[in-house]
């Protein structure tokens, strides 16, 4: 059984300098947008809508003044929204998603944890993939300057990254390791990787069917040395017929006719991804727990009382 006592891990030296590395990494993310001309757009936690997110089978809703709401799993939609008044966006997003409680063997999952998500107008899958790429080397190359002290408490050496990293189609990892294709590569690989057109089975709505194929034009990429899933991003669904026939069978209404107004409104073709800071700090500070990321974690589980 998991032990966690509040005062213990605000004191944890592992805690403090985790937080101190990801205080760096939020500031160099920053400084890395704002360079390439990206406008920070600050986060929604509350929405009529929010990510569906088929795997994550509970939300937390609840009224106020009489409408219904929800606390945002993404912002995929808002990101979107924003592409209204802005071409390039990004935001630091507060997520809460009820995992199930066997996720927490991961050692990965937090019910809370912050998002970087961005969105670029008419860009295409690998306009964003080659930005995430070029983030994580400018990342990796600041801190490994700014951030020696700390790395060296962790005795980590980040890996030095090579562009553009390697892609493996979805479709041919599965068909040779089956359902656990994600975590065998990300075990054996020392190098980031992409794995790339997911079929629409697996994922969500929003994201593009590529015309012809039942694959989408998405992504994630994962982390070497097993540490699994470190973005998710794509091409948006643009076309009105493959939103009614993806979302044919969920029981969503309100989000599809949500989602034909947006097309109707003329939201521009876009992409984006996001990327977890909480696992970005994990990965970089070597840690072998999500815990020690975050001085007030909460752990999809039933037996610990967080704060
Ligand atoms: N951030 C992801 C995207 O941009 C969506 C998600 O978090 N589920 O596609």
């Amino acid at each position: 059984m998991l032990k966690f006592e509040i005062f213990e891990h605000l004191k944890d030296e592992k805690v403090k300098e985790a937080v101190r590395v990801q205080s760096l990494i939020v500031k160099i993310l920053r400084d890395y947008l704002h360079e390439k001309g990206f406008s920070e757009i600050l986060p929604v936690v509350i929405s009529r809508v929010t990510d569906p997110l088929s795997e994550v089978k509970n939300s937390v809703s609840f009224e106020i003044y009489g409408q219904y709401y929800q606390l945002t799993k993404s912002m995929i939609f808002h990101k979107r929204m924003a592409l209204y008044s802005l071409d390039k966006i990004f935001t630091f997003s507060p997520n809460v998603r009820i995992e199930e409680e066997k996720k927490s063997s991961t050692r990965r999952h937090l019910v809370e944890f912050v998002q970087l998500d961005l969105e670029m107008r008419n860009a295409r899958m690998e306009d964003v993939m080659r930005i995430a790429e070029d983030m994580l080397c400018y990342l990796f190359d600041r801190l490994k300057e700014e951030a020696k002290d700390e790395l060296s408490y962790f005795g980590r050496e980040l890996p030095e990254l090579k562009t553009p990293f390697p892609v493996y189609e979805f479709e041919e990892v599965y068909s040779r390791y089956g359902e656990d294709y994600e975590n065998i590569l990300s075990t054996n690989s020392t190098h980031p990787l992409w794995v790339v057109h997911f079929p629409e089975t697996r994922r969500e709505f929003y994201y593009k069917t590529i015309p012809g194929t039942n694959k989408m034009a998405d992504f994630d990429l994962l982390y070497p040395y097993g540490y699994g899933e470190a973005i998710s991003g794509g091409e948006r669904e643009d076309n009105k017929d493959n939103v009614i026939r993806k979302l044919k069978d969920k029981d969503a209404d309100y989000l599809k006719d949500f989602y034909l107004k947006l097309l109707d409104a003329g939201v521009p073709p876009s992409s984006g991804f996001g990327i977890g800071i909480e696992r970005l700090t994990m990965f970089v500070c070597g840690l072998d727990h999500i815990i020690y990321t975050k001085l007030f974690p909460k752990l999809p589980v039933k037996e610990v009382q967080f704060i």
